[in-house]
């Protein structure tokens, strides 16, 4: 065993630059070429990877350290003589796939840059070292804006890398010769440039611009880039994903993620809007305006919320009873799991902060059970099972079709009112209780909807549930009929606005006008927030969800 020092690679002609991700700790084992930490300039971020496999012994930089060539990174154990031809060269190993040196000033800029007067500048693509093909992902200028020498004009990325690639010159945008989604290689005509004339006394800008160009681009960004299935932020449903696996690499540019920096904002918990799940300026100014507004919280904040019931000295009640239960009897401490953590602090804020009621009802689902075991006889070989909460998801997309209020979200002094349809449905699943969602359930078929009902349990109950499937929901349906019970309160899922909880149906005796008949009957529990809506909507809503489950015709009518 020899420990070797894993130190800063070449990485161009960045000076400093901060140490923004820390991806290993004292006592892991990596492999050769495993990122150790991730690096950032304004306008470009790497993974420095080990140029060894081995342990971790001591990690000799922290978040925020400002690092350069030679600098340190981490001791690394590396077993015997196997490793340490390998190790020996760790300052001259290169991020991976990043070029061999920085580009030289002259690929950067074919024409002359800002000089005197005006006249065209041609800006091309400078060396990116060893990507090709790399794909425009975002556009920041268009043609008229002025620019300044350095600013960045596009962002490309690879399946590894994204980076701004900055003007080389300073001008009016004559013509943008790129758009997104375009696929480009070094010397590729990005723009045009009308060149403007330096203030009287400004040094010659010919070479420069290229040069500064050159550096801001030439280590190849090699972050790695995931692509989470994020869905577009509604109004419902804040530029947030609250549910982020921790450890995942948000998937923005080099200068949102110094903005959100800046904002202390945690990228990782920010929904992207743009191609692929990419985080944009904008769902970091969203995100900060949902967490100013009290829309939405952090993980952070949720962690510290407390999800068990805190000490109640917010609510001005007295403190939460502190008691040596091991006085009583023999016990076992249980950490809670992260689901149980959040969504408690979740469920806490919804029954604090919204009027509940709570109206019961039974449903006559005699015939409808009648017609559900029908069907999935006959489509016995479909594999698909016709669930009796598919039918109740359909019923409830009709009821709230009926009575818009509960399709609706607060926002401030306004009511959101929806008209899409996306359910959600609860899910006991052994970390916790889960909501995968079906999107746009009016348009979906019963068949449809029990596949994909049955799909999302499996993911929920696998861990296995993106963001995305468990974000947009308007109306939530808590089942418990596999298990048992009668009624029960179900918490409303904020924003949302109300909640439909149901039970094991059971036969009963129902008179008829002449006669005591057996029927079978659903309870239904339906919880909704009195700021939106009122009892006799909530009655209402009930009776007619019963009359569409005794006789599911109605929902064509
Ligand atoms: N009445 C009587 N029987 C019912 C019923 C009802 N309302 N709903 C379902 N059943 C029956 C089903 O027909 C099935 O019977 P068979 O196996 O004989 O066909 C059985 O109960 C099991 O159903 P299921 O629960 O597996 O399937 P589902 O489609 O009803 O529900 C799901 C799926 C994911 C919602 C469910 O598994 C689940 O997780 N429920 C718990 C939700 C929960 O925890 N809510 C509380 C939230 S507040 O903490």
């Amino acid at each position: 065993m020899s420990v070797i020092e894993i130190k800063v690679p070449d990485i161009g002609d960045f000076d400093e630059v901060a140490v923004i991700e820390l991806l290993v700790k004292t006592g892991d084992s990596v492999t050769a070429e495993q990122s150790l930490i991730t690096v950032e300039s304004d306008k470009a971020s790497m993974e420095i990877p080990s140029s060894a496999a081995g342990v971790v012994k001591e990690l000799k930089v922290k978040l925020g350290d400002k690092v350069k060539e030679g600098s340190v990174v981490l001791l690394l154990e590396v077993a015997g003589a196997a490793a340490a031809p390998t190790a020996a060269p760790a300052s001259e190993s290169k991020p991976a796939e990043a070029p061999a040196a920085p580009a030289p000033a002259a690929t950067n800029v074919v024409a002359p840059a800002a000089a005197a007067s005006a006249g065209p500048i041609e800006v091309r693509v400078p060396d990116i070292g060893d990507f090709k093909d790399v794909a425009v992902i975002e556009v920041m200028v268009k043609a008229g804006d002025t620019v300044k020498i350095e600013q960045s004009l596009i962002t490309v990325e690879s399946d590894k890398a994204s980076m701004e690639i900055p003007s080389s010159a300073a001008g009016v945008i004559k013509d943008l010769k790129v758009k997104l989604g375009d696929k480009l290689n070094v010397g590729d005509l990005l723009a045009i440039l009308e060149g403007v004339a330096p203030a009287a006394g400004a040094a010659p800008a010919a070479p420069a611009p290229a040069v500064a160009a050159a550096a801001a681009v030439a280590p190849v960004v090699a972050t790695a880039v995931t692509t989470p299935s994020a869905v577009a932020p509604t109004a419902a449903m804040p530029a947030h994903d609250p549910t982020a696996p921790q450890g995942r690499v948000p998937h923005a540019s080099p200068s949102v993620r110094k903005f959100a920096r800046e904002l202390g904002v945690p990228l990782a918990e920010v929904k992207g809007s743009g191609p692929k799940g990419r985080i944009t300026q904008d769902d970091v100014q969203a995100f900060t305006r949902a967490v100013m507004a009290g829309a939405t919280q952090t993980q952070a904040q949720a962690a510290k919320a407390p999800a068990g019931g805190g000490d109640g000295a917010a609510l001005g009640l007295i403190p939460w009873p502190k008691v040596d239960f091991t006085k009583f009897g023999p016990i076992e401490r249980r950490d809670m799991s992260r689901i149980k953590k959040i969504s408690g602090a979740n469920l806490h804020r919804n029954w604090v902060m919204i009027p509940h009621v709570t109206n019961h009802d039974d449903a006559d689902i005699t015939d409808l059970e009648a017609f559900r075991v029908a069907t999935n006889k006959e489509n016995e070989k479909s594999g698909v099972k016709v669930t009796m909460l598919a039918f109740l998801i359909k019923a409830c997309v009709a009821a709230l079709k009926k009575f818009p209020d509960f399709n609706a979200s607060i926002d401030g002094d306004q009511i959101v009112l929806k008209q899409y349809f996306h359910i959600g449905f609860a899910a006991d699943t052994p970390n916790g209780l889960m909501v995968p969602v079906i999107k746009d359930a009016d348009k979906k078929g019963i068949f449809q909807i029990s596949q994909e009902m049955g799909e999302l349990a499996k993911k929920a109950r696998d861990g296995k549930l993106s963001p995305a499937e468990m974000s947009g929901a308007c109306f939530t349906i808590s089942s418990l009929g596999g298990i048992g019970g009668r009624y029960f309160t179900p918490i409303i899922n904020a924003p949302e606005v109300s909640i439909l909880g149901v039970c094991k149906s059971t036969i009963e005796p129902v008179w008829n006008g002449k006669e005591f008949v057996p029927r079978l009957m659903l309870p239904l529990s339906l919880s909704w927030d009195h700021r939106v809506i009122d009892g006799a909507a909530a009655a209402r809503f009930n009776v007619y969800l019963g009359q569409i489950l005794g006789d599911f015709r109605r929902v064509l009518l």
